[in-house]
């Protein structure tokens, strides 16, 4: 026999082998010393010229050897189902289900804000987490030493902190998405309609409604004729889209560096979350800074506050996720506890 005609031959008969006992004669027949055909070729090698010898010989040791492995594996695969049927493995079961993840309930909930705005005309924009202190502070109109600063206690990067005495400018984890309306408008020009979702972080004291690391949605509209009235249009649409149509909203007068006016906004709470209105002592929630951007910072980044004008914001994206998954503890959002995530 040749050795292609013993490598068919095998091949059939270890597909038809089906316990231990066949796969033993297969052996014999294949590499049992009497008259394998195989044993008949390796031991006929001695008689082979050397041209033939080189030939034949390595070609017929390695089908012995893919021989012996294949009955070594065939064998293994024999046990290994005779034992899950012994222990009553019942293969035609329904496997088990592997959980697939979701979404995190803050990504959910930063798309649908993504979506709203993208339906009301704004493109998304994004800027780095690790800021200077000149895009963080001072071209928003918050010099160093100015109390504004206090505003947003600072994670510092390096101990570079700017003071009077020593003029070096300082890194610091973004208080706020506010730096990238000033990164957007250094390299474009009005009109436009942006916002800016992303991660910030503060230095301060968390309850059930502050953490030290949260997401906000900056937003920014600046043309030739934006008004207030532009920037309630726009916000009472878009909580209304998030909401429902009868939320209550509340805009009060307040106070940040780089608009004039500036203003807050509050969202009505339920009545069943009642955890955080105790903790609160108030059923409004705010969600939102904003206002009309100062003349100040159309000139830190070149425009001319004459011609161009615009309002500005940030949310709070836990705040809203908290008011519309009736959430009455921020902490629950980075706890890792699952019972909670996978409610959503
Ligand atoms: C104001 C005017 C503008 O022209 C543009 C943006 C702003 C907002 C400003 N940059 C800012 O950060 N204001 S803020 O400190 O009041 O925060 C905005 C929102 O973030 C709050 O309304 C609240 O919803 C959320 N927030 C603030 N501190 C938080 C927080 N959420 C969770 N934990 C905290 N510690």
């Amino acid at each position: 026999m040749k050795l292609e005609d013993i490598k068919k031959s095998f091949a059939k008969d270890l597909s038809a082998a089906n316990d231990a006992k066949a796969l033993e004669e297969i052996r014999v027949k294949y590499l049992g010393r009497k008259d394998g055909g195989l044993t008949k070729i390796l031991r006929s090698l001695k008689d082979l010229s050397a041209a033939q010898k080189k030939k034949v010989g390595p070609a017929a040791n390695a089908l012995r050897d893919n021989i012996e492995k294949e009955l070594k594996r065939k064998l293994g695969q024999l046990l290994n189902i005779n034992n899950q049927l012994q222990e009553g493995f019942d293969v035609t079961l329904p496997g088990k289900k592997i959980g697939v993840g979701h979404l995190h309930i803050l990504t959910q909930m930063e798309n649908e804000i993504r979506d709203i705005f993208s339906r009301l005309n704004f493109s998304a924009v994004e800027g780095p987490e690790v800021e200077t202190e000149h895009y963080n502070f001072d071209a928003l109109n918050i010099p160093p030493d100015h109390p504004a600063r206090d505003m947003w206690d600072t994670f510092w990067v390096q101990s570079t902190r700017r003071t009077k005495t020593e003029d070096v400018e300082g890194k610091l984890l973004r208080t706020h998405t506010s730096p990238v309306q000033i990164r957007f408008m250094e390299s474009h020009q009005p009109p436009f309609q942006i916002i800016v979702p992303g991660r910030v972080f503060r230095y301060e004291a968390t309850d059930a409604s502050h953490e030290i690391n949260f997401h906000q949605v900056e937003g920014l509209m600046v043309g030739p004729n934006v008004t207030l009235a532009n920037f309630k249009y726009i916000i009472e649409t878009f909580f209304k889209q998030l909401f429902g149509p009868e939320i209550g909203i509340r805009f009060r007068p307040s106070y940040f560096p780089f608009v004039e006016p500036g203003l807050e906004v509050d969202i009505k709470l339920s009545s069943d979350q009642t955890k955080l209105m105790a903790s609160r002592k108030s059923e409004w929630l705010e969600v939102m800074g904003a206002g009309m951007v100062h003349p100040n910072v159309f000139k830190s980044v070149g425009y001319d506050p004459k011609k161009v004008q615009g309002f500005a914001f940030g949310l709070g994206v836990e705040r809203l996720a908290m008011i519309k998954y009736k959430i009455d503890d921020i902490r629950l959002f980075h706890s890792g506890d699952l019972r909670f995530i996978n409610q959503f």
